[in-house]
């Protein structure tokens, strides 16, 4: 069960800008072990600035939340941040990365997006929304690189694993259950709104695989 929520139905109603998103080139060569490697240096470094940001937003979550059930859900989040930020250290310094780097525009805007909705004004289900899309676009990439026939090279199947594995799907399967709940005693207007919101997260995320693969 659980497959005919709000959205489900949006994922099926979007599913091109959804697939663009999950199965992206970068993805796809991750998979079939033909990345370039300065293309996954340059997502590391720029997914670290992305992740810092995140961790505002989510806090607004936190803050937004009212049901007891949905606030753990929340911290367990935050507590993943503070695990995945010593990730990204101890992973530049193994590749000779450095994380101070300059955010380009994709990210940017992203980040600017994440900043308009950890507003106090925005409406938790919107929020929830977008949380629940941001987590699911990397499983559902990352885990794809970890089905069996993948030729993902062994020193990228740990980035893979963070965010690929059955845990963080399960998160996100809670993730998707609780904006379920919420759309369905929000008013159509913040519907129409969280359903906008799915769509731009798409984008991002599209815009910055894209980003990841651009020389430059
Ligand atoms: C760009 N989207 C981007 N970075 C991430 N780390 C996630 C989603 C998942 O947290």
């Amino acid at each position: 069960g659980g497959e005919s929520g709000t959205t489900a139905r949006w994922v099926e109603k979007h599913s091109p800008l959804y697939v663009q998103a999950t199965r992206h080139p970068f993805i796809c060569r991750i998979k079939d072990g033909s990345v370039n490697i300065s293309a996954f240096r340059r997502w590391l470094a720029q997914d670290y600035l992305f992740v810092r940001e995140f961790i505002p937003f989510i806090a607004s979550l936190l803050l937004k939340a009212s049901k007891e059930s949905d606030v753990d859900v929340v911290l367990g989040g935050i507590a993943a941040l503070n695990d995945e930020i010593s990730w990204f250290r101890k992973e530049a310094s193994k590749w000779g990365i450095s994380l101070n780097v300059v955010p380009q525009m994709a990210n940017l805007e992203y980040c600017r997006f994440l900043q308009s909705l950890a507003l106090p004004d925005v409406n938790y289900s919107v929020a929830m929304t977008a949380l629940w899309a941001i987590e699911t676009v990397y499983h559902e990439s990352f885990s794809f690189c970890l089905e069996s026939g993948s030729k993902t090279p062994d020193e990228l199947m740990e980035a893979c694993r963070r965010w690929g594995n059955t845990d963080f799907g399960q998160y996100c399967c809670t993730l998707r259950k609780i904006a379920d709940r919420c759309l369905e005693t929000s008013s159509g207007d913040v519907v129409t709104q969280s359903e906008e919101i799915f769509i731009r997260v798409l984008n991002f995320e599209n815009d910055f695989w894209n980003m990841s693969l651009s020389e430059l």
